[in-house]
């Protein structure tokens, strides 16, 4: 059996989706956090594009072996843990489904955009890039309770902690980004509640998060 040592960050969107998945999984792994803006040399050697999450391996009789890029992790944990997939047996669905979390990873790239915004003009710039692809992820969503109907996927796990943010936002300033996405708040409640997405983040998350923003002086929430 490999250990498994998960290199993140607290607040980070995509280590969370792979501690979600792990928690889907009942997979036991060790967390070390760093700063990623100020990451130490030893990870800097690990990971080639300096992000978390880095997924480190050990294995009896073998180097240990890390994995960077959330992607390609949830694909070795899907591919080497037994029990219950994440994924549809179907290659079909298989294929759609990770693109639409290659989807999740632009909405991220929007909504940070969004909560770096500093002034009106480019929160509204950010506020529009964002709006449109919440919209277009309306249109696919169905009945729930998740991506799929009723079984939790890895794009429930890769969509969780945008829905997360917008929901720490809003809880400081009313952001309206699922005003009218009757789908998507249903999605995100149905998400929140999961306790494998609950468990992700330490309990003072919104706290971290928002003052995070605050420090940097986020328009979306001085504008409230
Ligand atoms: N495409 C990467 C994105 C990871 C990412 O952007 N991580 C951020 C933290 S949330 C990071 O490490 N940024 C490096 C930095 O801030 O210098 C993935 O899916 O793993």
């Amino acid at each position: 059996m490999s250990k498994l040592i998960l290199i993140g960050a607290p607040t980070c969107p995509y280590v969370q989706r792979v501690v979600i998945a792990l928690n889907e999984k009942h997979v036991h792994f060790d967390r070390l956090d760093i700063d990623p803006t100020a990451a130490p040399d030893w990870f800097r050697a690990i990971s080639p594009l300096g992000e978390v999450p880095v997924l480190r391996i050990e294995r009896d009789g073998q180097p240990p072996a890390v994995i960077f890029e959330t992607a390609a992790i949830l694909d070795y944990l899907e591919e080497t843990v037994p029990g219950e997939k994440l994924y549809p047996a179907d290659p079909l669905a298989r294929a759609q489904q990770r693109a639409w979390i290659e989807f999740s990873a632009h909405v991220l790239a929007d909504l940070d955009r969004f909560s770096a915004a500093r002034d009106g003009a480019s929160l509204a710039i950010a506020r529009a890039a964002l709006v449109q692809k919440l919209k277009r992820l309306e249109a696919v969503v169905g009945g729930g309770p998740y991506f799929a109907g009723q079984r939790f996927s890895l794009v429930d796990a890769a969509f969780a902690p945008a829905f997360r943010q917008i929901a720490a936002l809003d809880s400081a300033a009313h952001t309206g980004l699922l005003d009218g996405l009757l789908g998507l708040e249903h999605w995100s409640r149905s998400l929140a509640a999961r306790p494998s997405v609950r468990e992700a983040v330490p309990d003072d998350y919104v706290a971290h998060y928002l003052a995070r923003l605050r420090a940097t002086h986020a328009h979306a929430l001085e504008a409230a």
